[in-house]
Order: structure tokens, then sequence, then C-alpha cells
């Protein structure tokens, strides 16, 4: 089967000393760069989380504390979020210890002031994002993901690949969770296995 490798979000904001930090997200840097050597990918597409500084998904645009549940049903919530990854900061940059110039195709998200993104493939209010087309154009059948954050952006995505009918594997230490609400990483990690989503180490 034809592989790709999926890196979701490795951008400062979401690392220790970002705005709205994974703990222990540096840790994965070496898996990810190490896994992308690998040769068995076909593709490697990562996603960058790239909001504007309008953004609907800011608690401050909303007059709110950071962490509010807030669900407007039309693609913000299920929480209002810390600014992060504002088009064109060093926080939503790529981590400098990330091996960025592996990627071969970046698809940016979250870009329209009253849509949330978190899965690489579509928006939070089913708008595609193109990613689908991309790999099936490439001929991929099967994914590897890793990334940032296992239980938002992840796991979404895992969500989205299985809708779709793509094989895929989480890479489990190329990946760390954000854990809004203490167990939200084992309660994913569980669904994964539920829904038949392999774990696998690199
Ligand atoms: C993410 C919250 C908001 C993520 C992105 O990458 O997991 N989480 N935007
Ligand atoms: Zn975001």
């Amino acid at each position: 089967m034809r592989k790709a490798l999926l890196v979701v979000d490795v951008q400062n904001d979401f690392y220790e000393t970002g705005t709205l930090p994974v703990s222990d997200a540096s840790k994965i840097n070496e898996v990810v760069n190490r896994t992308m050597k690998d040769p068995v990918y076909r593709v490697i597409v990562a996603s960058q989380d790239w909001h504007p500084s309008n953004h609907m998904s800011f608690a401050v645009n909303h007059g709110k504390e950071p962490f509010t549940p807030f669900d407007n049903g039309k693609g913000i919530g299920p929480v209002l979020w810390p600014v992060h990854c504002q088009q064109g900061t060093r926080g939503a940059e790529f981590h400098q210890d990330i091996e960025s110039y592996r990627f071969d195709y970046i698809v940016r998200k979250g870009t329209h002031p009253f849509v949330d993104s978190y899965s690489i493939f579509r928006e939070n209010d089913g708008t595609e994002l193109g990613t689908d087309g991309l790999l099936r154009a490439l001929g991929i059948e099967e994914l590897d993901v890793c990334g940032l954050a296992l239980d938002y952006c992840l796991k979404y995505t895992v969500h989205d690949a299985l809708l779709t009918g793509f094989k895929i594997n989480v890479i489990i230490n190329g990946t760390k969770g954000v854990e809004t609400n203490k167990g939200d990483v084992q309660r994913t990690i569980d669904e994964f296995k539920k829904a038949g989503v392999e774990l696998i180490e690199k």
C-alpha cells in the first residue's frame, strides 16, 4: 500500500513555551525527524494552524477567558482558545528542531475568521481542505500520523481519515496531548483502539 506521513501542527505555540502549550511536546521532535527519513513514505503532508487575528476561536475576541466552553454549532468550539498560531507570527512557525524542509505539502487551516479547523482534511463546518483529493490523486491508501495535539487536531484528523476510508496508524511516541480536561488523552487512545486504529511506535 502506498503510504503517506501526516505531521500535524508542529508549531511553536503548541510547544512548552507557546501560548497553547502541550506538555513534553518537544519530546516528539526526535521521533518525527527520524520517521520523516523513512523511505516508505511517498509523501509527507504537514498541517499548519494559521489563524487571522480576528479568529473567533480566540476567547479574547468574545471578551471571554481561554478554555471557556463555547459551541456555536457552526465551526467554533467546544471551547475557546488562547490566541495561538496567528498568521505570520513566530508562534505559527514550525518548531526550529523539526526538519520542516522535508514536508512535501503544507495544508494551512483555520484561516477563515468564523470557522475553526482541527483536522487536516476538513474544517469544523465540514468544508473540505483538499487533503483527501491530494492523497487520492497520489494513490495513497495508508497514513501514519504524528504531531500535536493528540486530543484535538490529531484526533479529528484520525476521525476524518477513517470516514474517508484510509487505513490509519497513530505513531504514539510521536504525539502528545493538550489535556484540556483530565483524562482526554486516555479517552482519545481508547477511542482510537475501538475504531480499529493501529497504535505504532517509531
Ligand atoms: C489545536 C486547538 C486549537 C491543535 C489547534 O493543533 O490541536 N488545538 N487549534
Ligand atoms: Zn487553532
